[in-house]
């Protein structure tokens, strides 16, 4: 049985997030990278909407990062025990995907626009992540270990931090988080030899 792979840009991207599941949970696979922008004919065949991040896993063939996301995380025991602690645990995740797409939107509307972005749009969310790390003991955001809202939201918060070291200032509580995450033992190995690129 071959691997399972998945497929993206030599880019972060839409694909860091399964990135970092598939290494916490310590899952073997081919992690497929191509150059920007062009998606191969024959990868591009097997997506949905002819877009990446595409996964597959012996017979499934998975488009969309969120459907990935939730399916590596429901396979590797990242939702919680029920289903509002899986509701609760997808809200927090989810809130990166709020703030990618106002970064998207900000970059298309100019430097006003991305001022606003980083005064307002973005600082939003943290105050909540801060509040809530803060009331959860700051290494987790939902319960007493690590689920899918941990990783995605450490995925964010590590690339903000990578392009801008003072980000989090006002925020220690995801600092502190962004530190105890660094250290999870597969994580560490992951990031210790991650392929740096630009994005
Ligand atoms: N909602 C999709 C969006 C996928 C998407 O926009 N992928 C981009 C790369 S990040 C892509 O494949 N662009 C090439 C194209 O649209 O032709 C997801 O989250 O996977």
């Amino acid at each position: 049985m071959s691997l399972p792979t998945l497929y993206y840009f030599d880019a972060k991207g839409r694909a860091e997030c399964a990135r970092l599941l598939l290494a916490y949970a310590g899952v073997q696979y081919v992690d497929l990278r191509f150059p920007y922008p062009v998606i191969p004919d024959n990868v591009a065949e097997k997506t949905t909407f002819g877009q990446v991040p595409h996964y597959s896993d012996g017979d499934i063939e998975l488009s969309q990062s969120l459907a990935i996301e939730l399916y590596l995380s429901r396979k590797y025991g990242l939702l919680g025990s029920n289903a509002v602690d899986e509701a609760k645990i997808i809200s927090y995740a989810i809130s990166t995907g709020d703030i990618s797409q106002a970064f998207i939107v900000a970059q298309k509307g100019g430097p006003e626009a991305m001022e606003k972005y980083k005064n307002e749009v973005a600082p939003r969310y943290y105050r909540v992540w801060e509040k809530t790390l803060k009331e959860n003991g700051c290494k987790h955001f939902y319960g007493k270990s690590i689920t899918y809202a941990d990783i995605a939201i450490f995925s964010v918060i590590d690339y903000v931090l990578s392009k801008d070291a003072n980000r989090f200032e006002q925020f220690p509580s995801c600092l502190e988080f962004h530190r105890h995450i660094l250290e999870v033992p597969n994580l560490k190995i992951y990031l210790a030899s991650r392929k740096v690129t630009p994005f």
